[in-house]
């Protein structure tokens, strides 16, 4: 049985760049919210946010802050996740996680709603919403991979600065001013903050996301790697990434290669995939120089794929090009898609 009067939320991480998209979306499609509560930081605790036209108290996250808690949307950082989710569900809520504590923890599932919903049913208390550069991809590629099969992907990413949080948005404003005023650019964020060094991001492009591994790629490379054969149940599948971050403010693009398994596919056939396809968009006429763009898809839901062409070396091989708001279907629509899932599912309600 559904709950009366909708479901009691907590969002933990609700002053940042995320957690500000996860309630505007759970206002936007009106998710059935009977009460929300805002977690963040001993820093913001006090502070308001706006939900459905009233001003709701920021609260420090906390254990006790779950009592009651039917839903918790995490997106505090991976510590947060570490410390605080295990509480959320002892105390009876379900936890959307957003950070790569759990991702590829076997007890939890990795969702995206469009691919791979019914991992929800298996779920012990907490599921992980991927990465947002792996997201977009996966929803892009997996009725393809349905219809004929796919070998291998090799994708290289162009992303925002708002996927590295609200300090690197404003860093890059500053830096831009900066640079076209003459003045030496302030470096402290970008591109990652618990890194040695930091790069200036106004002008330029970084091939560095997250933190290097011993192999040579950056955890965000190996997050796209490794959520993408998990989501697609595919341990076979070959995946390579290059994740590269350029000064767009929101929106994720990514160049992406394939190889799929079926002979003698045509970019007809993929096309006709596409616009099938949930959640996702076909823009794709260059000789109107119709394609997706960044600044198009920001604020948008949908996954937008053109430049699709057959490789002219390999009759199996194909490119697109992907973009999707990263805070949206990269982040907090996903998570929110989730919600609506596990409501649909009867699994809210246990
Ligand atoms: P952000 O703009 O920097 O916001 C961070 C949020 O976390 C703020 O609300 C902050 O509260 C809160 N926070 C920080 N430390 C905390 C603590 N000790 N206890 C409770 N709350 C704390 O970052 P963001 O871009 O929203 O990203 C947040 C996290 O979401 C990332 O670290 C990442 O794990 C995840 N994320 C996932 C994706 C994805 O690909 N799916 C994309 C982006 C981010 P204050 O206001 O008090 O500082
Ligand atoms: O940089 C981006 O565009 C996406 C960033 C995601 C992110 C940032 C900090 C920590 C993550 C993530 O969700 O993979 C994490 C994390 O590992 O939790």
């Amino acid at each position: 049985m559904t709950k009366q009067n909708g479901y009691n939320v907590a969002v933990v991480g609700a002053t940042g760049a995320v957690g500000q998209k996860m309630l505007e979306t759970l206002e936007r499609l009106e998710f059935p919210v009977a009460s929300l509560l805002p977690l963040s930081s001993k820093r913001s605790a006090g502070k308001k946010v706006l939900f459905k036209g009233e001003e709701v108290t920021v609260q420090e996250a906390a254990p006790e802050a779950f009592k009651g808690i039917d839903l918790a949307l995490f997106s505090a950082g991976g510590s947060v996740s570490k410390a605080l989710a295990s509480e959320a569900v002892k105390h009876g809520a379900i936890v959307v996680d957003n950070t790569s504590a759990f991702r590829m923890d076997k007890d939890v599932p990795l969702v995206v709603p469009e691919v791979n919903e019914d991992d929800l049913k298996n779920h012990q208390g907490v599921i992980s919403n991927p990465n947002c550069s792996t997201i977009q991809m996966v929803a892009a590629l997996e009725p393809l991979r349905k219809a004929f099969g796919l070998e291998r992907i090799i994708v290289s990413t162009y992303q925002a600065v708002s996927g590295a949080g609200v300090d690197a948005i404003d860093e890059m404003y500053l830096q831009s001013k900066q640079v076209l005023e003459g003045e030496e650019t302030t470096k402290e964020i970008l591109p990652t903050g618990g890194d040695k060094k930091h790069y200036q991001i106004a002008y330029n492009a970084i091939p560095q996301i997250d933190k290097f591994e011993d192999n040579g790629y950056t955890f965000e490379e190996l997050k796209m790697m490794n959520e993408t054969k998990k989501i697609m149940h595919d341990e076979n599948l070959s995946v390579a990434a290059t994740c590269v971050r350029l000064p767009v403010e929101t929106g994720h693009s990514e160049s992406v290669f394939i190889e799929v398994e079926k002979e003698d596919v045509t970019v007809e056939d993929i096309k006709n995939i596409l616009n099938e396809a949930p959640g996702v968009t076909l823009q794709d006429d260059p000789a109107n120089q119709i394609y997706p763009m960044a600044v198009d898809a920001a604020d948008k839901d949908d996954i937008f794929v053109g430049r699709i062409r057959q490789d002219l070396d390999r009759k199996n091989g194909f490119h697109l090009w992907i973009v999707a708001d990263n805070l949206l279907k990269g982040a907090a629509l996903n998570s929110v898609q989730i919600a609506f899932s596990l409501k649909k599912l009867g699994l809210l309600d246990k």
